[in-house]
């Protein structure tokens, strides 16, 4: 005999700040309940049956009421569109489970924790590709019908699989005074770093989130690389050299003007940045060395292209709509394993990587998206997208 599935309440939206929070009420008793603690501001009494995909406004709530929407998104399904005030929310929820509703954590899928916490339109996009089953079906094919090409695919787009959570970051570096914090902040677009003419004013890094073209970006400002007695400064230059070796790209920045910085260490991902070109006479541009991008952090010019040369380092790659990307650093992880095996001529190895994670690669079966949610996002992602989005340099 099988037991009848429980009632559940879950909240659908991420903790936090937000003006409104969506709760969900799923199982047998939904309807039971909404009629219980809802009031139709029309002052008409609910239907006995719940009548799909309606809209209410109205009153939820016994002990603490809150103007809500109430919406009916399946014949087991309410959604309760209250103020988004964590304290409101917990009272609507227990007051939910004092009634003998179960409380059914909602955000536990990697790719719903990835959606709310996306920071741009384009890794919402990403994301709900996958939610749509674009991984998941490039998986099966590899496993049920043993095609190479969706397990190239899988394994060409698995180096995103860390950025979908966190920013790539890039360490803007070089001698002192050169303008790397001028930089930071014309890239910014607003004065995040102190800027002086005095060498060695910046010390901790400073960094800013940015978005470049969709692409989430946490630029670092570092202290100016020089031999100094000075140990406060000497600290930060330790901080710098880190930096360094951890970033995924370095803008070395030179000063064209003087000349300081035009020696690179040798990086294998560094970009070298001519700053300071507005000091410099156009026919004199021709005698830097060719790899360097003439930029002025002052004057604006050459940060289009500058733009455009990160993103096309940080993401040589991107993944056309509708493209299988692993999501999480463990498929991708089983993906390059896979790739691996296979390319030894291992096919069966390659697909038992995929089989023992398939069930990761898959949205949840049992998980709807809420109504906001489902809106046409393949094509306008925005509505997944929070407020606090990154702001974006959109490259030209
Ligand atoms: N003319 C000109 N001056 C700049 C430019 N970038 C920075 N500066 C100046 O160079 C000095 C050092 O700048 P700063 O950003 O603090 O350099 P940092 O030590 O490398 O961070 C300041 O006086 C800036 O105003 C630029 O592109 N053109
Ligand atoms: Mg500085």
């Amino acid at each position: 005999m099988s037991t009848p599935s429980p009632t559940t309440v879950s909240v659908l939206t991420p903790p936090g700040m937000g003006a409104v929070a969506t709760i969900a009420v799923q199982g047998p008793h939904a309807w039971a309940l909404a009629r219980h603690f809802f009031q139709p501001a029309s002052g008409k009494p609910l239907p006995e049956t719940p009548p799909l995909y309606r809209y209410y406004f109205g009153r939820w709530g016994k002990k603490l009421v809150d103007e809500v929407i109430m919406a009916i998104t399946g014949p087991h399904t309410v959604e309760i569109h209250c103020h988004g005030g964590v304290r409101l929310v917990r009272c609507l929820v227990e007051e939910l489970q004092a009634a003998g509703v179960e409380e059914k954590p909602a955000l536990t899928h990697p790719l719903l924790r990835l959606l709310a916490q996306a920071p741009t339109r384009r890794i919402a996009a990403i994301l709900l590709d996958q939610w749509h089953g674009a991984c998941a079906t490039a998986f099966r094919r590899v496993i049920d019908q043993q095609e190479p090409a969706a397990l190239a695919g899988l394994a060409r787009y698995a180096p995103l699989a860390h950025h979908l959570a966190e920013p790539w970051r890039v360490a803007i570096a070089g001698p002192p005074n050169v303008g790397k914090s001028s930089l930071l902040n014309a890239l910014a677009g607003y004065p995040r770093a102190i800027v002086s003419p005095v060498p060695g004013t910046t010390r901790d890094a400073v960094s800013v989130t940015l978005a470049f073209d969709g692409w989430p970006v946490q630029l670092i400002d570092t202290a100016g690389l020089r031999d100094t007695p000075e140990p406060l400064e000497a600290a930060g230059i330790a901080h710098a050299r880190q930096w360094l070796q951890q970033a995924d790209l370095v803008l070395w920045v030179a000063d064209a003007a003087h000349g300081d910085g035009l020696d690179v260490p040798p990086l294998d991902n560094a970009l070298l940045i001519l700053n300071k070109c507005d000091l410099v006479p156009a026919d004199r541009y021709s005698s830097y060395p060719p790899q360097g991008l003439l930029v002025s952090a002052t004057t604006g010019m050459g940060l289009d292209q500058l733009c455009n040369l990160l993103v096309e380092r940080l993401v040589p790659d991107p993944p056309p709509p509708g493209a299988p990307v692993p999501f999480t650093p463990t498929l991708a992880e089983a993906v390059q394993r896979a790739w691996h095996a296979w390319q030894q001529g291992d096919k069966a190895t390659a697909c038992q990587y995929l089989q023992d994670h398939l069930s990761q690669a898959e949205p949840p079966p049992d998980f709807f998206l809420p109504v906001r949610y489902t809106n046409n996002t393949r094509t306008d992602p925005s509505s997944v997208v929070s407020e606090a989005g990154l702001s974006d340099r959109t490259c030209k």
